[in-house]
């Protein structure tokens, strides 16, 4: 359970840092993290000085917050976020969103490099998340509840908010960008699906899987926050083709798109 007290310390060190008071947030997922690159007036603060974030030692995440303004919006994003295939807690992991609610973010977007499920997407696609299927057995809100930030059994009929998905079809059609729509299937990692798990995720309803996204997109729509989620479909699931998943090919794709996708996101922003 997250405490108020922890949460209002950190609300209360960034806001020292900077005198934006961001509305929108982002995290950006595995190889996207350029994004936050681009903010304006921006302050960085790595995760390491921030009060009650998780200690992380992991390479090849950026691991800070960038708070600052984009496309008009007053913004705090997360370059790189907490994997529960790291070894920290949901707590750990979704701690930043409960921070990001206490800073005055009412919207929510959420990225994630993953793979695709259904067999009509193809490596590169952008993806909007319709809804979630949790495969990993344990959810962020277990454990006391506490009442100041959420009911103890939200609904979760609508995780990721249909103004917003409307807005970023919207924003797509705009680009002429081809934007696919799918169900997000959560898998723990760190290694990959089997072929016989990908046949079963497809069965179950997934178009893609990854390994993040869904405990912070649980907690937000617990802290009645307004969730956007994209995905950048960086390879096809095991079995599909006829080869082997490796990382490197993962980072490698998810750079390719990234103009598309940095496209997409300053899009949204402008529109909301
Ligand atoms: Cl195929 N599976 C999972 N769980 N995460 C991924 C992925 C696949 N491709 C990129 N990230």
């Amino acid at each position: 359970m997250h405490k108020t007290e922890h949460i209002l310390e950190t609300r209360d060190f960034i806001l020292s840092k900077t005198n934006y008071r961001p509305t929108v947030g982002l995290i950006l997922g595995s190889g996207l993290g350029t994004l936050a690159d681009e903010i304006e007036n921006s302050v960085v603060i790595p995760y390491s000085e921030i009060p009650h974030f998780a200690k992380s030692e992991a390479v090849g995440h950026a691991n800070e917050l960038v708070i600052g303004e984009l496309k008009g919006q007053a913004v705090v994003a997360m370059k790189g976020r907490f994997h529960y295939y790291e070894g920290f807690t949901l707590d750990e992991v979704t701690f930043p969103v409960r921070v990001m609610k206490a800073l005055g973010v009412e919207k929510l977007i959420v990225t994630n490099a993953c793979g695709a499920v259904n067999t009509s997407f193809n490596p590169g696609d952008l993806m909007l998340i319709t809804d979630h299927i949790n495969l990993v057995g344990t959810n962020p809100l277990i454990g006391p509840n506490n009442p100041e930030l959420g009911t103890r059994f939200p609904d979760v009929s609508e995780v990721y908010n249909k103004e917003l998905r409307s807005l970023a079809l919207n924003v797509a059609a705009k680009q002429d960008l081809k934007l696919q729509q799918g169900v997000y299937a959560w898998w723990s990692g760190p290694s990959y699906e089997t072929p016989a798990e990908i046949r079963m995720i497809r069965t179950l309803g997934a178009d893609s899987v990854g390994m993040s996204t869904v405990p912070e997109a649980i907690v937000a729509v617990h802290g009645s926050m307004k969730v956007l989620g994209i995905s950048c479909l960086t390879n096809m699931a095991c079995g599909i083709l006829d080869q082997p998943l490796n990382h490197e090919e993962v980072i490698e794709v998810a750079s390719m798109v990234r103009t598309k996708f940095v496209n997409l996101v300053k899009g949204i922003l402008e529109e909301m």
